[in-house]
């Protein structure tokens, strides 16, 4: 492993809470950069040149930078396999670890994304299919183990409980029992509960300093 410092671009209440929540799980250290998303910092020519888009996560490893929630998770889970919650390439539980973290990027974020803004597009068309479907089937897999991928936490219960706890607030995903008692059981934990916290205070912070940029540029 790379002993170059890790620096994860976050900014409070966003995809980059989870990779913050994760990196805590995996106990491995880091610098926290924290943006005020509320002031526009994501926009500007110093953030862009790490993530052109604009947006967070990004994490900064040595002269590599790697973007995209889920790349990051992946590639921060492989770093620290120590922590116990990586499947090995060898171990059986690999390639479903592998499915459902990619059917996130690749099938539940755009299934939510375009049910939110009311983009009707066929299933023949839609690279999840249905809404109805994704949801079914995320039903269905997590009726039968109380994590993704059996009855161990992995890395992708992180990423996937985080998810379902933000989701259900705004009333993205039905409210089934089943999504309830999951990102419960998943973000109750410590690691979620001490991020959750701290980001209530970052919040207020960031709120008072955009109003105070707000008012400045104005008067
Ligand atoms: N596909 C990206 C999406 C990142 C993303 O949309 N981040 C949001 C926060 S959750 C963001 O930075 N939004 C700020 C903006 O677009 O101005 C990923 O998975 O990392």
């Amino acid at each position: 492993m790379s002993d170059s410092k890790l620096i994860l671009h976050y900014a409070p209440r966003s995809r980059s809470s989870t990779i913050r929540v994760l990196m805590d799980e995996l106990g491995m250290p880091y610098d926290l950069h924290v943006l005020n998303m509320r002031a526009g910092e994501l926009k500007s020519p110093a953030y862009r040149a790490i993530n052109p888009l604009g947006k967070v996560p990004a994490l900064q490893h040595g002269d590599t930078i790697v973007t995209e929630a889920i790349a990051i998770a992946l590639y921060l889970a492989d770093l620290y396999p120590q922590a116990g919650l990586t499947p090995a390439l060898t171990d059986p539980r690999r390639g479903e670890y592998m499915r459902w973290m990619v059917f996130y990027a690749a099938s539940f974020e755009p299934a939510v994304v375009d049910r939110a803004v009311g983009n009707v597009i066929p299933p023949e068309t839609a690279p999840y299919g249905s809404y109805d479907k994704v949801m079914e089937i995320l039903a269905a897999h997590l009726e039968g183990a109380p994590y993704m991928l059996g009855d161990r936490i992995s890395v992708a219960d992180i990423i996937w409980g985080a998810a379902f706890r933000w989701l259900l607030m705004f009333k993205l995903v039905p409210e089934l029992p089943v999504f309830t008692e999951y990102a419960g059981r998943i973000t109750s934990r410590p690691s979620f509960q001490a991020v959750l916290a701290d980001e209530v205070r970052l919040d207020a912070e960031h709120e008072a300093a955009a109003a105070a940029l707000a008012a400045a540029r104005a008067g």
